[in-house]
């Protein structure tokens, strides 16, 4: 049963901010600024629990020393000045002895110390803690679920009997829907902790992962039922302390905006570096305050126009010459690069894209897209030094970091790209003066990545050993196999192509890791990739591109077949499309116009994994605000058919006869549950 009473947060989904990474926590200055954001942006709740300040979890059960509780009785009345409500957060987790008298009474010492301070609102947080109860414990209270549910109602008696209009949140263990199947803390640990914990106590929640890409209504329905209350999210979409190399000054997403009835409150946990904030508690902002369906990228543009002001540069002096002032374009090409935890931003993205043609073509072929991308290489390198200049210090001090690597990755790239101009020139390379040779970003950890596979997700019974990640350029080859193994409509198409086995991959696989490396997916196991799913957001676009950088060199290496078509061998008959192609975008204009396509070898068939990828693709064209999808499939292929149908594909329109083409679309503005593909997921 759903606790309606329960009252810890007012008014209905009221947003925060927690303070409650790991690293160096905020200054005195910088909470100063965070306060003024949060009123400016009507964000009422401060979470306080800074995971590296002793007193809060490493040394919990000490008080503050005096000069530092003088401090936070300052911080509590700036934010009851401003109507902030000012939560302070414990993190005992560690080493409590939950049965143990002395602990629970050095734990309401503490909440009788911030009371004295000002404070009328509590959390205990038990994230990030070994999950494993000492012998007393475990002797007393059998489950982690179970000690915790005790110390937590006793800690709520206590602020109920002293604190008029006190509050107690929760973190529990296992946090997200992750870890809670993977079992952390216990069987059952939700659904002990949610009926044992006192109604009152609100309970905080990270939804389906630590770093969720997406959360929706549907995706809290079960945790909401098992802890027997709405939760409150605690959201880490813009938290960086896991990633040194970069922040996240994107907009916020992944979030419908129907997400606020099924939550009694959403505080965002964001950058370590407060300054870089700004963004996300702007974008946050409205889409709190707002109506309608949510634009992130609108949003976004909105609230770089708004933080543009802190970007100005210092005024020329005597011996100094004023350096070009930093625009909205320098400003969103930047933001672009530091966008989200799963996206580029668009800037970022055509940069990327333009580079890979830029490296990988001759200059002859080089056409916009490789020319922009120059441009925004040039326009990053000459930010990194104007920046140099910006008034506001602290701000330049927070993008330092991450700015002066962009900075000389960018030269590296215009310094490669010079050197290919300079070789068609029939000149010598100019040497590298800028970089140390050998240096890579990133130093042992990105080694490590690189020998590790990073798992998507934690292997399930049924997938076995399989593991689905984002496409690598080195894949390529691979999944020109799988291509050509699922080319016969689905079965080994082999002994069709023995003349050109690539001739399939050519057109299917290629373009896609050239022109839409963001949206392609790899399955392996212990032998190598054995699926894909690629796709592309704008076919117009990618069809363009292939037009203008990938037709030419396919009908250039191949020749047309002649003679008649029923003498043509397979892979002829895929040369002939070289030099005919047939690009299709079906159903009314705008409403498809992405796509997609998926391929798995028969040992990763029949696994769930081909949904599982296509959930991802579907969750990633949503997230950019595709409004549909097609895609094609052989008429013949009904069981293929089939699979798109549970999915809530529907058929299009068909080209060809028996022999040809089915297309198949779904629309992905359409509202929730009202596809099976969502009710499936
Ligand atoms: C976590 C930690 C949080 C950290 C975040 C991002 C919770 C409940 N706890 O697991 O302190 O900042 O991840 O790394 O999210």
């Amino acid at each position: 049963m759903v606790h309606p009473t329960a009252t810890a947060i007012e008014p209905h989904c009221p947003g925060g901010v927690i303070e409650g990474f790991y690293g160096p926590p905020w200054s005195d200055a910088e909470r100063q600024t965070l306060l003024e954001w949060m009123a400016r942006f009507g964000l009422s709740v401060y979470l306080f629990c800074p995971k590296d300040d002793p007193h809060h979890r490493a040394a919990w059960r000490e008080p503050y020393p005096r000069g530092e509780a003088e401090r936070i009785a300052s911080l509590i009345a700036d934010c009851g000045r401003r109507r902030i409500d000012f939560v302070w957060g414990v993190g005992p987790g560690l080493d409590l002895r939950h049965a143990d008298e002395a602990d629970v009474a050095a734990l309401l010492a503490r909440f009788a110390e911030l009371l004295r301070l000002g404070c009328r609102r509590f959390a205990l947080l038990l994230d990030d803690i070994p999950d494993a109860l000492d012998p007393a414990d475990a002797a007393r209270f059998g489950t982690l679920a179970a000690a915790q549910a005790h110390v937590a109602n006793q800690a709520w008696e206590w602020i109920a009997a002293n604190v008029p209009g006190g509050t107690l949140l929760l973190c529990p263990t296992p946090y997200c829907d992750r870890m809670a199947a993977a079992g952390l803390g216990g069987s059952d640990y939700l659904e002990t902790l949610g009926g044992q914990l006192a109604p009152a106590i609100d309970i905080l929640w990270t939804g389906p992962e630590i770093i969720a890409p997406e959360i929706t209504h549907k995706s809290l329905r079960s945790v909401t039922r098992l802890l027997q209350r709405k939760p409150v999210l605690w959201d880490n979409f813009f938290a960086d302390d896991y990633d040194g190399n970069r922040f996240f000054a994107g907009p916020y997403s992944g979030r419908p905006r129907d997400l606020q009835s099924a939550v009694r409150g959403i505080f965002l946990n964001p950058n370590n570096e407060l300054p870089l904030n700004f963004v996300p508690l702007h974008t946050f902002s409205s889409w709190l305050h707002g109506n309608g369906p949510w634009n992130p990228r609108a949003a976004f543009e909105n609230a770089i126009g708004d933080w543009l002001p802190a970007f100005r540069l210092l005024d020329a002096a005597p011996h100094r010459p004023a350096r070009e002032p930093i625009s909205l374009d320098d400003l969103t090409l930047l933001t672009d690069c530091f966008y989200g935890p799963y996206e580029q931003g668009a800037g970022a993205e055509a940069l990327l894209a333009g580079a890979r043609g830029v490296m990988e073509k001759p200059p002859a072929a080089w056409g916009r897209d490789e020319e922009q991308a120059l441009d925004a290489a040039r326009r990053l390198k000459s930010l990194g030094y104007r920046l140099a200049d910006l008034a506001d210090r602290p701000l330049l001090h927070a993008l330092a970091r991450r700015l002066w690597p962009l900075r000389e990755e960018c030269t590296l790239f215009l310094h490669h790209a010079d050197n290919k101009l300079r070789a068609a020139r029939g000149e010598a390379p100019h040497p590298d003066n800028d970089h140390l040779p050998g240096t890579f970003r990133g130093g042992f950890l990105a080694a490590l990545q690189k020998v590790v596979p990073v798992p998507w997700e934690q292997p399930r019974p049924g997938t076995g050993a399989f593991t689905i990640r984002p496409a690598r350029p080195e894949d390529r080859q691979q999944a020109y196999r799988v291509c050509l193994e699922t080319g016969d409509d689905g079965r080994d198409g082999t002994p069709y192509y023995r003349d050109d086995p690539d001739a399939l991959p050519r057109i299917f696989v290629g373009p896609y890791f050239a022109f839409a490396p963001n949206l392609a997916w790899v399955v392996e196991d212990d032998e190598g990739v054995c699926g894909y799913c690629l796709g592309a957001a704008d076919s117009a676009a990618f069809y363009d591109a292939y037009e203008r950088q990938w037709r030419p060199d396919l009908t250039a290496r191949f020749p047309a077949p002649t003679g008649a078509p029923a003498t043509w061998t397979r892979a002829q008959q895929i040369h002939h499309l070289y030099h005919h192609p047939d690009h299709l975008i079906p159903g009314p204009p705008g409403h498809y116009p992405a796509h997609v396509h998926i391929d798995l070898l028969p040992q990763a068939q029949g696994r769930g994994l081909g949904k599982k990828m296509m959930g991802m693709i579907l969750g990633e064209l949503r997230r950019r605000g595709l409004p549909g999808v097609h895609l094609g499939v052989g008429t013949v292929n009904v069981r293929a058919q089939a699979f798109y149908r549970k999915l809530g594909f529907a058929e299009l329109c068909r080209v060809g006869g028996d022999d040809g083409c089915t297309s198949m679309g779904l629309r992905l503005d359409a509202p929730p549950d009202s596809t099976a593909e969502r009710r499936d997921r």
